[in-house]
């Protein structure tokens, strides 16, 4: 477990180093609008300690993914849409392309899209 990576763009984003769209915010977590949006409404959900997925975030602290949801659900609401997808993507073969623990919270369109 590291709590940052310097190589890591969501550790400079969580530091406040580059800008970035927030949604919410809390000692644990960031909410943030996603540079690439794939529905109306697309957040990421980004725990402010470093580990590459969050199945290893769950490892390290059980709590964590709990928190996570918590910002999610919170965000979505906040901006009516109290229907909404998550999505962790784990690894590179299921599309993962930033290796810092996130979550896509998508709204306003209730079907998949090709990217996530
Ligand atoms: P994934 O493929 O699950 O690793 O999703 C990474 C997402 O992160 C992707 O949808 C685009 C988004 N993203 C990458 N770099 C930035 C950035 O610098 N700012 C913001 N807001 N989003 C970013």
């Amino acid at each position: 477990m590291s709590d940052t990576s310097d190589s890591c763009i969501f550790c400079t984003i969580v530091a406040g180093e580059i800008p970035a769209d927030e949604l919410g915010r809390n000692d644990r977590a960031i909410a943030i609008k996603d540079l690439n949006p794939q529905a109306p409404f697309h957040a990421l959900v980004i725990p402010v300690d470093h580990h590459e997925n969050a199945a290893a975030s769950a490892a390290a602290d059980p709590a964590t993914v709990g928190h996570l949801v918590s910002l999610a659900d919170e965000v979505a609401r906040a901006s009516g849409n109290p229907d909404y997808r998550l999505i962790a993507n784990t690894g590179a073969g299921a599309g993962q392309t930033v290796f810092h623990t996130h979550l896509h919270v998508l709204a306003g369109t209730s079907g998949m899209t090709e990217r996530l």
